[in-house]
């Protein structure tokens, strides 16, 4: 295999001249992006069995106790992570312990402190089985411990369950956790005196129905109130691990599209003969690169060289750009840079697509490259793009 001056491996196919392509363009974008995108860092506490796993599971799609990388960082306290994602699975407290449940807590939120910025906590989710339906000194002390280091906590009640009203349609949950709810917003002593309870939102959440089967309620509330909750540098990490709302990948994935659409019409524009699908290819694979990172996907991993390679040749060969660029030569600049733009940005909602595909589990990480051909855009999509891109220049939108 052919190398290039700093060593990479060149793959690719020289096919009526194309250019050879180098796959690691593709990779160094998406490793890129996913670094820069960071982890997002969760903390859930809770006693044992309340449903911990189960609600992580259900919010981000993978059980990171068996595929993520753990390790028992001391005595109920576990950290687990992937690239984007980190759960810091906190047991409660140990019952019968000489320690202060708040004082057991506040250890380990020393250890944890001392940890690198990757592995620092974001959000809590402090978790209740909802039929429990009453805090404990407890659990007052250890809220007020995690207010204290400034996390913001989510109440989370969980395996709430949810009755269907046979005639209304409508849900409602048991009179007790109702009063229970009520309580929460305005906290009070048994002597009606108000109790400081530091917590940001009470959710109520449900991962399963009492038999063990439907998706759950409550669900996109916490996943909402969780971004609302996350500083502003975590932000970007959570719509990238979560699993529940698609639309946020979608708002990330089209600055990228349109950006990336942009630098290509610049390219296109320059006097200088470039203007043609080999110059586009860095802009269009650095694109899809970072796209792929946004669904979380990593490529590296999920596809092989040989696949990875195909798409890149597809690409920087497309035969649409190459017949289409040249179309009407002395046209001028603005109309290849009007193709460059289209097209470029038609390949960017094909690849978000077929990505979506994918972090859904409707398609096979194994068959990317060989589906890839369906989601690419065709002459129609680009001609719609240039129209799309004329009006909306017309109307002043970018
Ligand atoms: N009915 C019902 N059962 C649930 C719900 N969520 C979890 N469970 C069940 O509760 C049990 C415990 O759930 P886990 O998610 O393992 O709880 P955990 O807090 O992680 O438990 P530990 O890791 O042992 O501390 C499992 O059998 C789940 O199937 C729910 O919303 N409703
Ligand atoms: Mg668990």
């Amino acid at each position: 295999m052919p190398s290039n001056e700093d060593g990479r491996a060149i793959m690719g196919v020289h096919r009526d001249g194309q250019q050879p392509f180098d796959a690691s363009a593709f990779l160094d974008a998406n490793s890129e992006a996913r670094s820069r995108y960071g982890r997002f860092n969760l903390a859930v506490i809770g006693g044992t069995g309340v449903g911990k796993s189960s609600l992580v599971n259900a919010v981000f799609g993978r059980d990171l106790a068996k595929v993520g990388t753990g390790l028992p960082v001391t005595r109920g306290v576990q950290y687990y992570h992937d690239d984007s994602l980190g759960i810091w699975d906190i047991e409660g407290f140990e019952i019968g312990s000489a320690v202060a449940p708040a004082e057991q807590l506040r250890h380990h939120l020393e250890l944890i402190a001392a940890r690198p910025a990757n592995e620092q906590v974001a959000v809590v989710w402090y978790c209740l089985k909802a039929n429990d339906d009453r805090l404990t000194p407890a659990d007052i002390g250890m809220i007020r411990e995690l207010a204290a280091q400034g996390l913001p906590v989510i109440l989370v009640l969980t395996k709430v369950d949810w009755i269907r009203h046979p005639i209304t349609g409508k849900y409602s949950v048991a009179q007790g956790l109702e009063r229970f709810v009520d309580w929460l917003e305005h906290p009070v002593d048994e002597h009606g005196r108000p109790i400081e309870l530091p917590v940001e939102r009470v959710m109520l959440t449900s991962t399963t129905d009492p038999r063990g089967k439907g998706n759950g309620h409550g669900l996109g509330e916490l996943v909402t109130e969780t971004l609302n909750l996350s500083p502003e540098s975590a932000k970007d990490a959570f719509r990238i691990a979560q699993r529940l709302n698609l639309p946020w990948k979608r708002e990330m994935a089209r600055p990228v599209i349109s950006g990336a659409a942009g630098l290509a019409a610049a390219a296109a524009a320059t006097p200088i003969p470039v203007a043609d699908a080999v110059a586009l290819a860095p802009i269009q694979i650095g694109m899809m690169g970072r796209i792929a990172a946004i669904y979380d996907l990593e490529l590296k991993t999920m596809m092989s060289a040989g696949a990875l390679a195909q798409i890149g040749v597809q690409i920087s060969g497309q035969a649409l750009a190459r017949s289409f660029i040249k179309l009407v030569p002395g046209a001028g600049s603005a109309v290849n840079a009007g193709v460059a733009f289209s097209l470029t940005a038609a390949t960017g909602e094909g690849w978000m697509r077929l990505c979506e595909q994918v972090h859904t589990g409707k398609l096979d990480p194994g068959r990317i490259s060989e589906s890839w051909r369906d989601y690419a855009p065709g002459l129609l999509d680009v001609v719609r793009k240039m129209t799309e891109h004329r009006i909306g220049r017309r109307s002043g939108r970018p």
